[in-house]
């Protein structure tokens, strides 16, 4: 007996045309650090893209501050500071931020070196944050 295999060659392929992203980039001042509107508080800029931070490590004064993330990818990422190098002990967090999104976060540290990173994307995305006056 006789096995025949027959096979179609008809392989339709569908291709889902990502959008392009937000065509252009803008030419946006990316200010690490200065008072804020009310004087006081210290605002501090994180911009990621995919995959990576725009700080390898960010200087803050310790205390209370805002910390404005700004996502210019396209994949939801977060920002998040641990206490230890294992990221057991958070800090604090941005939370998930979708691409093409900005935010800003109340952050409080105490003077110290802490380890950043996105949870979403944690071995590609990481950063210190140094808390020091
Ligand atoms: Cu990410």
């Amino acid at each position: 007996m006789k096995l025949r295999l027959l096979m179609t060659g008809a392989v339709a392929l569908t291709f889902a045309v990502a959008m392009a992203a937000c065509g252009g980039e803008d030419p946006t001042d990316l200010e690490s650090e200065g008072a804020g509107s009310d004087g006081s508080t210290f605002n501090y800029t994180v911009v990621a893209t995919d995959f990576a931070f725009n700080v390898d490590e960010l200087k803050v004064k310790p205390g209370d501050f805002i910390i404005e993330f700004d996502n210019q990818g396209d994949q939801t990422h977060t920002f998040s500071v641990y206490k230890d190098a294992g990221y057991t002990d958070l800090a604090e967090t941005t939370g998930n931020l979708n691409g093409g999104e900005r935010n800003q976060h109340d952050f409080s540290l105490e003077a110290g070196t802490y380890f950043a990173r996105c949870d979403i994307h944690p071995t590609q995305m990481t950063a210190s944050v140094v808390a020091e006056e």
